[in-house]
This record gives structure tokens, sequence and C-alpha cells, in this order.
């Protein structure tokens, strides 16, 4: 999508910190982390955030929480704990209208989603 910053990184037109890719999706580290560890997990097809996911999608949400769960893992931050959080629309704080999964760990995150 032309005005898509998610998809120009994808498409390396923006520079980011590739962590892993395949041909469904992009890792890359957050330009601001808010924790040690705090990887994007973004969709190469340009889906604008989970409401938008459709059936023929299940596949891809599976596999990107299975990788999420393998890189918290590599990255060292499954053991004591870790968070995978999807914004959604404006009262969810979603800033980048490109579907992503944030896995964040390193430090205690607490409890409070609000
Ligand atoms: P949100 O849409 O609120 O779930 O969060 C978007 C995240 O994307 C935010 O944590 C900052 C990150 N981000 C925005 N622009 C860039 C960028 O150009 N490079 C990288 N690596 N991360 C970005």
């Amino acid at each position: 999508m032309a005005d898509c910053i998610f998809c120009k990184i994808i498409d390396k037109e923006i520079p980011s910190e590739v962590v892993f890719e395949d041909d469904q999706v992009l890792v890359i580290k957050d330009i601001n982390p808010l924790a040690p560890v705090h990887l994007l997990l973004i969709t190469k097809k340009h889906i604008a955030s989970l409401e938008e996911v459709l059936p023929v999608d299940e596949g891809l949400m599976g596999h990107i929480l299975m990788l999420a769960q393998k890189l918290a893992r590599e990255f060292g931050v499954a053991e004591l704990g870790y968070r995978v959080v999807t914004n959604i629309g404006e009262e969810g704080g979603q800033a980048v209208q490109h579907l992503h999964f944030h896995v964040l760990g390193g430090k205690p995150l607490g409890v409070n989603i609000a």
C-alpha cells in the first residue's frame, strides 16, 4: 500500500533491524522499545488491523502466533514471561494501520493493560 510505513519497511524502502523474515511475515525491532526485547511481527499482506482479518487469513494468524512463541524463546524471554499485543483502532492505541503484533519481554511488565 502506497503510504503505509510498514509496507515500505517490508519492501526495504525504509531501513529497519530485521530479525526474521519468511514469505508471510517480517519481524523487526521496534524503533521505540518499551522493554529490553520489543519485536514487531508484521504481516507481509497489508491488513489494516485484526478487525480486517478474514477467514482466509486464519493460517497466517496461527503462523504469526507460533512465530511469536519461537522468537520469545530465541530472545530468552520465554522462561520468565512475555507479552504479545496487537493494538486495534484509535481507542486501542494503534498508530500504524498495518497489522502487527508486539512481542515484549525482558523486564516485569506489570498487570495493567489500560
Ligand atoms: P502501534 O501501531 O501503536 O501498535 O505501534 C506501532 C509501533 O511501530 C510503535 O511501537 C513504533 C513502531 N514503529 C513506527 N515506525 C517505525 C519504524 O519506522 N521502524 C520501526 N522499527 N518501528 C516503527
